[in-house]
């Protein structure tokens, strides 16, 4: 990147207030956000990080009515526990606003009705599920039934967890109410649609002109939608809870913003709340309406076209026809991929979780945040588990960084009466064995880069650098020959620990703290750090002069983790995950019983017979279905079947395959299946199709 920016914007995606956040979302989203911060802040750049809570949605009102309490309960616990939990993990937010805020209301009100205002939305009347006991409509995760593609019961309205296979709610077989169990009717009602692809070609040129500089997950993600072509979304909703309509017609009452629609405007709410609280109102408008300002949104995998897409259209909705107070695009959104715990996945509808308020209360957040920058799921998925996470304490902390810190310090109040020894010149520094330049360079491009794994990993071999030095320098046994060459040894470490402390700081901002306090410095790096002052390159230069105070005494940086302290969550894990399998198995419903007997003639209604597959190809918007083609004998069927997600379709065509003939015909996703391909499940979950041996059998009763 050339282009040189005059400050920086960065947003992280806002949690859903309707449960703790765990070390997943720390993971992907929040820290590397705030390493960069931090980062960022000591090079002296004028950068905010704004956050807050997703207050509004359909996930909020289903606990609000599982627990039987509002859904201003739920959102005021929770907005109040993630706060907390990550004020106490050091996520230094700006602002850490809430959806549910007047300012924020107003200003997602005000983008609605500009683009209503210019005609841009559609108005469409469409058939929805209502339930006439409860008197509400029923938005997609209100309405359970069968799925229509794996026939497993409680497959929700959007999409069934069994088969995996998105669903509108008009697929269900036997739909049923979650509100009243009754069942719903469709009743007509009018939602207003955005029409994406009326931005089509902006948004190609938007991701297009980034697709050298984005994470490749990003454009990937981006562009297959693009591909796609973009359809209308609706933005309304027929809730009680979230924006109401800025508008005063009957059709309008009673519906909410969809709130993803509302959700990416809280950044900007946020940030005008930030503003104000800065005693000057106006400040947000710099951050958003100028093109020096460099945007930068953190975000997990699954909100890409959220951002890269969604929320850049409404900007461009805003900005059509308009030469003022025009809001600029992201620069970039790095987005994560995931990190597991212990091998699978984080689930919270399982309960298989690790929450971050919970974990602070056993370990300091400085060990979770290395933990987990050193697990950073940059390009690929990572793990984080219990002994990956008491190792990298054990050892990388508390043996190498703490022990020499506290070693470098003790020796130096001890023999040198807490002071520094000497000075060092430069060409002493430089020729440690550290090229600091080449060293500093890497360590920037590392963090402009987003990698901040190998940010972190780079610092380590400094602080590793200079444990070994240290020992191999030998102080306490060389003061007792030659205490000047003694007292050189201590001004490179101290001047080292002074590095380091500063170097470490994006990372460790507490740990940072206390080094700084042991030398003698008064006040937190914290305190220094304002736009402006370049505070980072000063870890490239020997800081300490000779005669610098040190503070006199040391403290133990980090404690090790004892195996007694990770056996309890350990144990916990391990009836986590029974309990995950149970929760599989039973959804799985593998029973190893057998079905009630049946007849020959019960058997003898199942007309199976040998097809061959002709043609085959995916499914639109329907990830585990294939769409196969067969010959029976002399007919030709369509099938649609559950197994794209273990065979390819081009592997599929010229197998020869058991159909069931005679099931009733059925449509899903707009297209008629004709039977079905007899499978069997593997142990992991994989499927093979069963594919009878020999010649000239198509079309043949199997019996
Ligand atoms: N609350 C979804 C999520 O937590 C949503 C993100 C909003 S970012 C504006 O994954
Ligand atoms: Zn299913």
């Amino acid at each position: 990147m050339t282009h040189t920016y005059r400050r920086t914007l960065v947003t992280t995606a806002l949690p859903y207030a309707n449960g703790p956040v765990h070390l997943g979302h720390l993971a992907g989203v929040y820290l590397p956000a705030d390493i960069y911060v931090r980062y960022k802040r000591l090079c002296g750049d004028d950068i905010i990080h704004i956050g807050g809570s997703d207050e509004h949605g359909v996930p909020i009102t289903i606990t609000a009515d599982r627990e039987g309490i509002s859904p201003q309960d739920v959102v005021d616990r929770y907005h109040k526990m993630n706060a907390e939990a990550f004020a106490k993990c050091g996520i230094s937010f700006d602002y850490y606003g809430r959806t549910s805020s007047a300012v924020h209301h107003e200003t997602a009100k005000e983008f609605f009705a500009e683009i209503e205002r210019k005609g841009i939305f559609v108005r469409k009347t469409e058939k929805q599920f209502f339930d006439a006991t409860a008197g509400r409509f029923l938005s997609d995760r209100y309405i359970t039934g069968t799925c229509p593609v794996c026939n497993s019961p409680g497959a929700n309205g959007d999409q069934c967890e069994q088969c995996g296979t998105h669903l509108s709610p008009t697929e269900l077989i036997d739909p049923k109410s979650k509100l009243s169990d009754a069942t719903p009717e469709l009743r007509e009602t009018l939602h207003w649609y955005f029409p994406l692809g009326r931005y089509q070609k902006l948004l190609e040129d938007y991701v297009e002109r980034h697709s050298g500089e984005w994470r490749s997950n990003v454009v990937n993600y981006s562009k297959t939608w693009l591909n796609q072509g973009l359809a209308e979304r609706a933005i309304t909703r027929d809730l009680s809870w979230g924006i109401s309509l800025p508008l005063d017609s009957v059709e309008a009452q009673g519906k909410v913003l969809y709130v993803w629609f509302d959700a990416v405007l809280g950044y900007i709410s946020f940030t005008k709340e930030w503003a104000e609280r800065q005693g000057d109102p106006l400040l947000w408008k710099r951050y958003w309406q100028d093109p020096e300002t460099r945007i930068i949104n953190f975000i997990g995998k699954d909100n890409v076209v959220f951002h890269t897409l969604m929320f850049p259209a409404i900007l461009m909705a805003w900005n059509d026809e308009r030469s003022e107070g025009r809001y600029e695009l992201a620069d970039n959104v790095p987005a994560s991929e995931f990190m597991n715990f212990e091998g699978r996945k984080f689930s919270k509808s399982r309960n298989y979780a690790v929450y971050l308020g919970e974990f602070l209360e056993r370990f300091p957040a400085d060990t979770l945040r290395y933990s987990i920058a050193m697990n950073y799921p940059e390009n690929k998925d990572s793990d984080f588990s219990w002994v990956d996470f008491q190792n990298r304490t054990n050892g990388e902390l508390a043996d190498t960084l703490g022990n020499f810190i506290k070693r470098s310090v003790d020796f130096t109040n001890a023999r040198f009466d807490a002071e520094v020894p000497c000075d060092l010149s430069f060409d002493e520094w430089d020729n440690l064995g550290i090229d600091w330049l080449e060293s500093f360079c890497r360590l920037e491009a590392a963090y402009e880069g987003f990698h901040f794994r190998d940010a972190v990993s780079q610092t380590m071999d400094i602080a590793r650098f200079a444990n070994r030095y240290l020992t191999e320098s030998e102080p306490w046994k060389v003061i007792k020959v030659d205490r000047e060459a003694a007292g050189r040894a201590m001004a490179v470490s101290l001047n080292l620990c002074h590095s380091l402390a500063l170097l470490l700081y994006p990372v460790l901002p507490e740990t940072s703290n206390r080094i700084w306090r042991m030398l003698g410095f008064e006040g937190t790096i914290d305190d220094l750090v304002e736009p402006g002052k370049v505070v980072w390159r000063k870890a490239l230069e020997p800081g300490l002069k000779k005669g610098h105070k040190l503070l006199g005494t040391s403290e133990i940086l980090f404690t090790k983790i004892e195996q007694k302290d990770i056996e309890p969550e350990l144990k916990k894990i391990e009836a986590l995950l029974a309990e995950a399998r149970r929760c599989e198995a039973s959804e799985k419903q593998t029973t190893t019983t057998f079905k009630p007997e049946i007849t020959i003639e019960d058997f003898q209604k199942v007309d199976l017979r040998v097809a061959r597959v002709i043609g085959c190809e995916p499914v639109k918007k329907a990830a585990k279905l294939l769409k196969l083609k067969l010959q029976v004998g002399s007919e030709e069927r369509q099938v649609l079947s559950g197994i794209a997600q273990h065979y390819k379709p081009e592997e599929m065509v010229g197998k020869q395959v058991v159909l069931v003939a005679n099931l009733a015909e059925r449509t899903m996703r707009g297209e008629v299946s004709q039977g079905m391909i007899l499978a069997v499940e593997g142990e992991e979950g994989q499927l093979f199709i069963l594919e009878p041996q020999g010649k000239s059998i198509n079309g043949k009763p199997v019996e």
